[in-house]
């Protein structure tokens, strides 16, 4: 029986105490446990920034790499070994900002990953810039004035997108993030579970009371996530009430599926003969 405890290491954690963080850190891991997942079978991807610093904390394979480009990065993991379960841990900024050219085509590609965005609303390693997802005229030390940009809408891009698991959690209910990154990693293809993370030392706006007046659970509001249509317009709502849980599921053929050349196995498994390698790079 695996167990969250699988999946500790020892290494001392540097997010600040109360940070939303912990809390994901806490679902990821009971949640690969539920799934019956041993370490060696996961790999987590991350870029740069607070969030991205979740596989240093996880007893797994990992890859810590460049800002924004987490997804390349599981992009190619995936087409090298399409039977690892891979999780890619980024920052609205990190995903949505620098990454966003990325995240629109992994949705496209439809590969066969779980994304983790930490939704802080921030820049959480640099000390609090607003980030793509920031509330029009939230101020910040760096947007003294407010923000004047209209937030970016990750759900309804994804969903405009056509991805096939479009899901909202909150890392101030626990065990319902867990249940969706269990869903994420079942569905086969591209699942976006975006994860309203308060950032306690910068983000004083959103902040766990303020979700806490608003969040609900869309599963307690007859919500059909088979109905696209529904999916968009709770993908619009914010302010007042703000749901969580899976918006949108549809399956379809993943990226991996659809490479004839994958259907004998993962690469990572087949012979490797060194002598064809030399008689191609001769062409050239
Ligand atoms: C190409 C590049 N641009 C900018 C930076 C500086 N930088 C490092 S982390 C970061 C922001 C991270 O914010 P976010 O992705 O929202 O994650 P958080 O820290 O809030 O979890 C920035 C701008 C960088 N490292 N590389
Ligand atoms: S700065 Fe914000 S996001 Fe970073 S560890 Fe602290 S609370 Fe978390």
């Amino acid at each position: 029986m695996a167990c969250p405890k699988d999946f500790d290491n020892n290494v001392e954690n540097k997010w600040c105490p109360g940070c939303g963080n912990h809390a994901i850190l806490g679902s990821i891991k009971d949640a690969l446990a539920k799934l019956g997942l041993s370490p060696q079978e996961v790999l987590i991807v991350s870029g740069i920034g607070q969030a991205a610093k979740t596989p240093h904390y996880l007893n797994c394979n990992f890859f810590h790499g460049l800002h924004g480009r987490a997804l390349p990065v599981a992009t190619g993991a995936k087409t090298a070994n399409h039977k690892l379960t891979i999780l890619v841990n980024s920052g609205d900024g990190d995903c949505y900002g620098e990454g966003g050219n990325h995240f629109m085509n992994a949705i496209r590609r439809n590969l066969d990953i779980t994304l983790l965005v930490h939704d802080n609303k921030v820049y959480g390693l640099t000390k609090g810039q607003a980030s793509p997802t920031s509330d029009l005229h939230m101020i910040t030390r760096a947007q003294p004035h407010g923000v004047i940009l209209e937030p970016f809408a990750p759900l309804a891009v994804a969903l405009a997108l056509k991805a096939g698991f479009v899901a909202r959690g909150y890392a101030g209910d626990t065990e319902h993030l867990s249940m969706i990154i269990q869903e994420g990693v079942r569905h086969r293809g591209f699942s976006l579970i975006d994860i309203l993370q308060p950032c306690v030392s910068f983000n004083h706006v959103n902040t766990y009371q303020w979700y806490g007046q608003r969040v609900y659970d869309l599963s307690k509001d007859a919500h059909d996530s088979s109905d696209y249509m529904a999916a968009m317009v709770k993908a619009r709502q914010w302010g007042d009430k703000i749901p969580i849980g899976i918006l949108y599921r549809e399956e379809s053929l993943s990226f991996t599926d659809r490479i004839d050349g994958l259907k004998d196995g993962p690469l990572v498994d087949r012979k490797y003969d060194a002598s064809r390698l030399q008689k191609l790079l001769a062409e050239f």
